[in-house]
């Protein structure tokens, strides 16, 4: 009973004729196996390329690989000892299979070990800054009065840019030829549409689909043939509010106007009102605002109880319910928010502006 096997055998390609069998029996065969098994023991952690583990493994598990060839001494074993020697060699198969995935895996992650020996990284330096986005100080003024209002039970209502001329004037008590049209000199797309002057007809839309109670404020971009200067802009944003219901009077609207204007600006801001005219409102008044850190009144709305012949334009009952509203410019609200002087700046685009807020 003569065994050759070359001492090497895990590193270098046997061949068949490297292993001589005189004679197969089950005691021979576990001599392989353990001999097979502490060779892959002890070459395995020597090994540092994944290449190499490869070809180990044709070696020992490819179609002439050492194993391979064990398995297929099973049939020259007498027949009593097959099934126990199948059992042993699947063991074997499976241990090598095992240890060379876990080699395989060690080695996957060396790269990365051998790359940080050698890149050093200083971590004291600055991180790479990303900045973020933000809204702008328009929408931002805008999303603080819509919370302040939804906070009273208020909703928000939107209607179109392109109006026509029924909603933005007519039903606001604006018949064609009134001097009052002349007050909001507007861009006409064609005969009878417009960009709307204000938000006010997107109240008339609201009351022709709602019942009262209503109330609502409407927040959206209007467009005027104004010049532009400090304080005006050809487009700029109001925000529409109204409240219809039963018995309301002036003075529950002057109370919101207050409560609003506080929960706006702070109590350190000075407001007053004046007689003013719309022919949708009677009486109508404006509302100024001065800061604290200015001695000039700025124009922030324009308001008044609902005139009777509007109510009744869209079908509510005079007699039965009254109602208030107003509009505000949210740029004029921003300028005063923020100490912005020219009402231009919210339209540049200037990031060094923009990132202030
Ligand atoms: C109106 O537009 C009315 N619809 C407001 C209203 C609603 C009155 C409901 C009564 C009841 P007025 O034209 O005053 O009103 O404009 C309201 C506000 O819009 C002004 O106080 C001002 O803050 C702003 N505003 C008007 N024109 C411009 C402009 N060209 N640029 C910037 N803001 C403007």
């Amino acid at each position: 009973m003569i065994f050759i096997v070359s001492s090497n055998c895990l590193l270098v390609k046997i061949e068949r004729a490297d292993i001589i069998f005189l004679m197969v029996t089950l005691k021979n065969l576990r001599q392989q196996i353990s001999t097979v098994a502490a060779s892959v023991e002890e070459q395995l952690p020597q090994i540092n390329e994944t290449t190499r583990c490869e070809e180990l493994r044709v070696h020992l598990l490819g179609r002439k690989g050492e194993v391979t060839q064990l398995f297929k001494l099973l049939g020259k074993l007498p027949p009593q000892d097959r099934p126990i020697a199948g059992q042993l060699l699947n063991e074997l198969k499976k241990k090598v299979t095992a240890a060379l995935a876990c080699r395989l895996t060690a080695l996957g992650s060396a790269p990365q070990q051998s790359q940080s020996k050698t890149e050093r990284i200083d971590i004291t330096l600055p991180g790479t800054y990303h900045p973020h986005g933000h809204f702008h100080p328009l929408s931002q003024v805008q999303q603080k009065i819509e919370e302040i209002f939804l906070r009273m039970g208020f909703t928000v209502a939107v209607g179109p840019e392109i109006e026509t001329e029924y909603y933005n004037f007519e039903a606001l008590n604006i018949p064609a030829h009134h001097p009052a049209r002349e007050e909001w000199d507007s861009f006409y797309i064609d005969e009878t549409h417009l960009l709307r002057t204000h938000t006010s007809p997107v109240q008339i839309r609201i009351m022709e689909e709602r019942k009262p109670p209503l109330r609502i404020i409407c927040p959206g971009r209007c467009y005027r043939r104004d010049n532009q200067d400090a304080t005006h802009s050809p487009v700029f944003h109001q925000v529409e509010m109204l409240w219809v219901e039963k018995q309301l009077s002036l003075a529950n609207l002057k109370y919101i106007i207050e409560l609003f204007v506080k929960e706006f600006f702070g109590k350190r801001y000075q407001m007053r009102f004046s007689a003013d005219f719309f022919p949708f409102t009677e009486p109508s008044i404006q509302v100024h605002i001065r800061p604290p850190y200015s001695t000039d009144w700025l124009e922030i709305m324009g308001a008044g109880m609902v005139d009777p012949i509007v109510l009744q334009e869209v079908g509510y009952d005079p007699d039965q319910v009254t109602g208030f509203a107003f509009g505000l410019g949210i740029e004029r609200m921003a300028m005063l928010r923020y100490k912005i002087d020219d009402i231009r700046l919210f339209f540049q685009n200037d990031l060094r502006f923009l990132h202030q807020f």
